[in-house]
């Protein structure tokens, strides 16, 4: 059974196939031109696809379809055209009884998704940008995941100025929260997540990272991404001057992910699964000898 600090259960709604012992793999796929770290690599639809079931044979216990964008500064992605990405991708993969997730700021699109099978929906506005989207996910009765960040992707990185950076963090995922709620959305079906790099610079991303518990308190299970962000670049072998590439980080990016499931974090959001999947386990064979005399 988790213990960690942060273990808050799982979400209601989800299939029995879904473990919930142990902390999920979120795999990304990214079905965009232009994400910071996998653009234009999974455009193509069978790519696309092809990818999304080499992740779950990887270890991947989630896929996350996204269609737009979410890095600084990205061009924003008409619901139309996001919907023409990222639809088949989802049907195809819900098909083959994949749990997929879309990330999408857009109810239209999270509707097309939801139609199409997917289960969460990941809106890294939580419901700020489009607030219908609470709606349609509340109807469908999906999970769905709600992360902090101020501002849009144009926006966001000029504010990182907080009075009390983590009380801060905490209180604007409440509201957002409260919005699910009100929008009919049930309390179990709720995910939090800190969204390190979203209006976050370096230094706070760590910050939040450490003081996850403060989030953990609203009651909710959590999704952490750290996957390939640049605050881990400050940290590991591409060094501070920043000059190693996103995929530079996937080790550190697996270290953050043994220290998070070892907390007992409801899922980490992946694009490199493998490495992700194995710190789990590890997490999950030390877990029953916790709380040991320490000889
Ligand atoms: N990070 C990105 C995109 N979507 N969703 C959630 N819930 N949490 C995150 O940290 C997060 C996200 C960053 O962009 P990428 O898809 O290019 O990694």
């Amino acid at each position: 059974m988790r213990t960690g600090d942060l273990f808050r259960g799982a979400p209601a709604g989800l299939p029995a196939s879904v473990p919930t012992g142990r902390t999920l793999v979120m795999g990304v796929l990214n079905v965009t031109p232009d994400s910071f770290s996998d653009g234009g690599a999974y455009v193509d639809q069978g790519a696309a696809l092809a990818h999304g079931l080499d992740m779950v044979a990887r270890g991947a216990d989630l896929v996350d379809v996204g269609g737009e964008s979410t890095r600084p500064g990205a061009t924003p992605v008409d619901p139309a055209e996001e919907i023409r990405r990222v639809e088949p991708v989802v049907r195809a993969l819900a098909e083959r009884g994949v749990v997929v997730s879309i990330d999408t700021l857009h109810a239209a699109t999270a509707a097309a998704a939801l139609e199409a099978g997917a289960r969460i929906v990941n809106d890294v506005s939580a419901g700020v940008h489009d607030p219908e989207i609470l709606h349609v996910a509340a109807r469908a009765g999906a999970v769905v995941v709600l992360q902090h960040r101020r501002g849009e992707a144009g926006t966001m990185t000029a504010l990182a100025d907080y009075d009390d950076l983590v009380p801060d963090v905490v209180a604007e995922v409440a509201e957002r929260r409260d919005a699910a709620l009100a929008a009919g959305i049930a309390a179990d079906r709720i995910v939090l997540d800190p969204g390190l790099g979203f209006a976050k610079e370096g230094t706070q991303s760590w910050e939040v990272l450490e003081r996850l518990e403060a989030l953990a308190v609203l009651g909710h299970p959590l999704l952490v991404g750290t996957s390939r962000k640049r605050f881990l670049a400050a940290a590991v072998a591409d060094g501070p001057d920043r000059t190693g590439t996103p995929v530079d980080r996937d080790a550190a990016t697996a270290a953050t992910t043994a220290l998070l499931a070892a907390r007992g974090v409801w899922a980490v959001r992946v694009h490199d699964v493998r490495p992700s999947a194995d710190a789990v386990a590890v997490a999950a064979a030390l877990a029953p000898f916790a709380g040991g005399d320490g000889r």
